[in-house]
């Protein structure tokens, strides 16, 4: 590993362009950002978080609604050099207790309206500092940062020092290059940021490849069909799940002339549909660009820019990315056949944090991260994901552990067992069923069920639909037959 300074924020910062008085940020409710706004709303903000005298290596939480500020605060803790993470806002007070209590942060960033629960589960844990920001660009935050100063020098951090719990440092500059982001010389690209940013797609993907190419950024502070359509003449270039493509093919004013001054449209995070692809097609005369990526790793595999754009694949390995399909033994099949998908490059991160045997398991003896996804490679070298060995439902681009609710039904009164599966969905791409054996005698009811799930955790985690069942499919083994639970539920769920 290079032992030079690696801050991200430093990088980014390189690439802002020479007139700091351009447009950097562009809301949905109007606000206008300079790069210059960037550059001192950071350096207050870290300026502040510096003059907490944090722990080298403290880890700063931050769950709040999206907004510039939001975006500020996750640059300025580059900036400072202290560990960002991000957390969803839909997270409860259980999933917030455990997160806090796991990454011990120093600090705790919430919205006002959390701030209550939030500052209690934090200050039980040992954290020191809790403020509030929220979307509005209120909150104790930005009331203490406004007395710091604006000059601020970058905090040195080496190359493999932890940048963000979820990933080291990126792999922006390659999809710079891959993807063809236009320099501001050459015309420049406007991104429309329409993403949540706790996670990567939106943190990563997105923000630093406007970031690092010096491009504005249209800020939505949530995706809203209508709203994508209204900024799309202005801008060059669109990143978003499926399901967000799923949307906008849904509103008639999705057409040729809306879309004509864009350049590149960006799929990843959850399988598009051939369906999508070529509806897309055919509306707007733009083919999807899909890629492939994870936490873990950041991007692995995109189609290319300028070479066939193939639906249904999500592409060649990027540059530095070596990607390879293997058999249960771990030896590597014929090109063409199904397999599980390992890979190994720069972009891989160091490890779960406070995990060692956990990383240790999820890496091959030759330094190989199994990803867990299960797929081929054709002649082409273009790689097609057909499904998962993990067992984990992609709901419009959130991750659902059906373990996290199948403990968490298993332990409500009069619950034997219970299996959850992901079956699809015409809008979600996927989302869950949740199956309850009740104990006998007991008679259960399936909306109370979902209810009590809801009162407690995140609501997108939240199967769609729970029926009881008297007993679950299961092999000679004893294991629950998940595939066929898929299958039978498959139908009814599309509702
Ligand atoms: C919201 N809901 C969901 C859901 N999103 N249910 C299942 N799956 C989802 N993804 C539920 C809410 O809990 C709520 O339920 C109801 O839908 C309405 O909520 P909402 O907040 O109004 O939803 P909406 O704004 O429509 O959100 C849908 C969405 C959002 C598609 C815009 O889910 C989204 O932004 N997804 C993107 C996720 C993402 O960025 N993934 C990248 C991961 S990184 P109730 O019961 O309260 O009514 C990664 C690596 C890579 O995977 O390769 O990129
Ligand atoms: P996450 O853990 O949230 O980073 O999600 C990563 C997972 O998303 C990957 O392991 C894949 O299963 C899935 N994924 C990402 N991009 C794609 C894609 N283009 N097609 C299919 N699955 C994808």
């Amino acid at each position: 590993m290079p032992a030079a300074s690696a801050n991200l924020y430093h990088h980014l910062r390189q690439a802002f362009p020479a007139d700091l008085e351009t447009c950097a940020v562009e809301t949905d409710a109007g606000q206008l950002y300079s790069w210059r706004d960037l550059e001192r709303g950071t350096a207050m903000l870290a300026n502040f978080l510096q003059s907490l005298e944090l722990p080298e290596g403290s880890r700063i939480a931050v769950q709040v609604d999206k907004s510039v500020e939001a975006l500020m605060l996750y640059l300025a803790i580059l900036r400072a050099g202290y560990v960002f993470l991000p957390l969803n806002t839909a997270y409860q007070s259980a999933e917030m207790e455990y997160f806090i209590g796991n990454a011990e942060p120093a600090v705790v960033v919430c919205s006002t309206a959390n701030f209550g629960w939030v500052s209690t589960l934090a200050f039980q844990a040992g954290t020191r500092w809790v403020f509030t920001l929220n979307d509005d660009r209120t909150g104790s935050l930005l009331e203490r940062a406004a007395h710091a100063s604006d000059q601020h020098e970058v905090a040195v951090k080496q190359a493999d020092d932890v940048a963000v719990i979820i990933y080291t440092s990126g792999n922006a500059r390659v999809l710079k290059d891959y993807w063809a982001w236009r320099s501001p010389a050459e015309g420049g690209d406007v991104l429309i940021h329409a993403l949540p940013i706790f996670h990567v797609h939106g943190l990563f993907v997105a923000i630093h490849g406007a970031l690092i190419n010096g491009s504005k950024m249209i800020w939505l502070a949530r995706f809203e069909p209508k709203t994508v359509l209204r900024y799309l003449p202005q801008a060059s270039v669109f990143m978003g799940v499926p399901t967000l493509y799923v949307r906008l093919l849904n509103e008639p004013g999705l057409t040729q002339e809306v879309t004509r001054h864009m350049r590149l449209f960006i799929s990843g995070s959850a399988p598009l549909l051939m369906d999508t692809f070529k509806a897309w097609q055919r509306r707007t005369g733009h083919t999807i660009l899909e890629r492939y990526g994870m936490s873990e790793t950041i991007m692995l595999t995109s189609n290319p820019y300028l070479g066939e754009r193939q639906g249904g694949t999500v592409g060649l390995p990027l540059p530095g990315v070596s990607l390879r399909v293997v058999d249960g033994q771990g030896a590597a099949v014929p090109g063409g056949e199904i397999g599980d998908i390992q890979v190994k490059g720069p972009n891989v991160f160091a490890g779960y944090w406070r995990m060692p045997e956990k990383t240790a398991e999820e890496f091959t003896l030759d330094g190989f991260f199994k990803t867990g996804d299960v797929g081929k490679i054709d002649a082409q070298g273009y790689v097609t994901i057909v499904g998962r060995s993990k067992d984990l439902i992609i709901s419009g681009g959130y991750n659902v552990y059906p373990a996290e609710l199948e403990s968490f039904i298993n332990d409500l009164p009069g619950v034997q067992e219970s299996a959850v599966v992901g079956v699809p969905h015409p809008d979600f791409g996927e989302v869950g069923v949740a199956l309850v054996v009740p104990r006998q005698g007991v008679q259960l009811d399936a909306k109370h069920i979902l209810d009590q799930l809801k009162a407690t955790l995140a609501h997108y985690k939240v199967p769609k639909q729970c029926h009881v069942l008297a007993d679950l499919p299961r092999n000679t083994m004893g294991k629950v037959q998940k595939n066929l639970l898929r299958q039978q539920f498959a139908c009814s769920s599309n509702s």
